[in-house]
């Protein structure tokens, strides 16, 4: 815990912040980190001592739906912070606050542009952020970066890792990082990270980029709630490993090699061919598309302009088309068919007459006695 309370006092009173408890922030986080940095530890709680009298604790003030989404409307960034930990929530008041939150928002969201980035771990994609993210900073749009990670909660250090990377966009006013919201299964990472993004354009970010590690099936959830699919590769990986085999490509609007820097250069440029051949025979995934194979260096910076001049393309293209209007319809349609899915589940699996009967229906089926089909359809009539 970081021991002066008063400057990190006077930084979120530099950024009209304030309110009235201040907050210290983990010692890992760079130190001129400005706002952007999301990431802010509840200080202690004071108390009277174990036998001493007990007082009034002081606490952090509750915000209500509307202080909220006024917080985030007025693009503050702390508020944006706390709106996305209470969606992230899995405490059912919690939810249902976070749904009359995201009600009162919802005439705010749609502008921004949805760009979900993936890539095999190592590919570089905290890297690629960082210099694109910088780059459209520096064109003056406001970004938004949000991760999805189910495997962080195993492997904890990640988001530390990922922050440290992003040390200099985090700095930037204009940015605001989120990393991966910790537990849970995709399906419950999924909802929070597409509630994230809508609260994100809510308070007026111009670009949300969505980041997952490119090990499964995380990037077919990424591509069902992003406009844009941006897939970053290396040279001489394999192409079992960078899911060339699994399908990846086939749903990437955008192939980026990266890391084409140095002694490396060539085997980019080699790759870069061959992806292009391998494009040539798929089809794309956006209709009026033709998915391309680009080449940059996140850490020279190479590259990186010309990136955004094709992401800026797509989404003219796409808009001019329709194919974007259409494709985020979808996406919403598609994404309540989902909830319904799982509230049906949820509720099929947490009725008495089916917790009653599930476990010796199980062992029916395990030990041959009951097909599986018989026992669904008995199931289904106890629920
Ligand atoms: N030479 C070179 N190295 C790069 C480039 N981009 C990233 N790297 C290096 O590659 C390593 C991995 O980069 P990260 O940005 O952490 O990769 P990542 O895809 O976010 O990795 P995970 O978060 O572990 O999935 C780091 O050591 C980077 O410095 C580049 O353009 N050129
Ligand atoms: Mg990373």
């Amino acid at each position: 815990m970081m021991s002066d309370d008063l400057s990190v006092d006077d930084e979120r009173r530099h950024h009209g912040l304030n309110d009235g408890c201040p907050q210290p922030r983990p010692d890992w986080v760079p130190e001129n980190a400005g706002p952007g940095f999301a990431t802010w530890v509840m200080q202690g709680v004071r108390t009277a001592g174990v036998t001493g009298v007990k007082k009034a604790v002081p606490r952090r003030r509750e915000l209500t739906v509307e202080d909220m989404a006024a917080g985030v409307s007025a693009h503050d960034p702390m508020v944006l912070g706390r709106a996305i930990t209470l969606i992230e929530s899995n405490a059912r008041a919690h939810q249902e606050k976070a749904q009359a939150l995201l009600g009162l928002l919802l005439p705010r969201t749609g502008k921004a542009r949805r760009i979900g980035i993936t890539g095999i771990p190592g590919a570089g994609k905290s890297t690629f952020i960082e210099a694109f993210g910088c780059h459209l900073t520096d064109l003056g749009f406001k970004v938004a970066v949000l991760a999805i990670d189910p495997s962080s909660t195993i492997n904890g250090g990640s988001i530390m890792a990922d922050k440290i990377r992003m040390e200099k966009l985090g700095t930037r006013p204009g940015a605001f990082i989120r990393p991966s919201p910790s537990g849970g299964s995709l399906g419950g990472v999924a909802r929070k990270t597409r509630e994230a993004i809508l609260v994100c354009e809510a308070a007026g970010y111009d670009i949300v980029i969505v980041e997952t590690v490119g090990v499964g099936q995380n990037e077919v959830a990424v591509r069902s709630m992003v406009d844009l699919f941006l897939v970053l590769m290396i040279a001489g990986a394999g192409d079992e490993m960078q899911g060339i085999k699994k399908g990846v490509i086939e749903i990437a609007d955008i192939l980026l090699i990266n890391k084409a820097d140095g002694e490396n250069r060539p085997r980019c440029i080699m790759t870069q061919a061959e992806m292009k051949r391998v494009l040539h025979y798929l089809q794309p995934p956006t209709k009026g598309w033709a998915t391309p194979a680009l080449m940059a260096s996140s850490r020279t910076g190479d590259g990186i302009p010309e990136a955004w001049k094709v992401v800026e393309d797509f989404f003219t293209t796409t808009r001019a088309s329709g194919v974007l209007e259409s494709r985020r319809r979808a996406q919403a349609v598609e994404w309540m068919h989902a909830l319904v899915l799982e509230s049906l589940r949820t509720r099929f699996y947490q009725s008495p007459g089916v917790q009653a009967r599930l476990e010796a229906v199980e062992q029916a089926v395990a030990h041959g006695r009951m097909p599986p089909l018989t026992a669904a359809m008995s199931l289904m009539s106890s629920a």
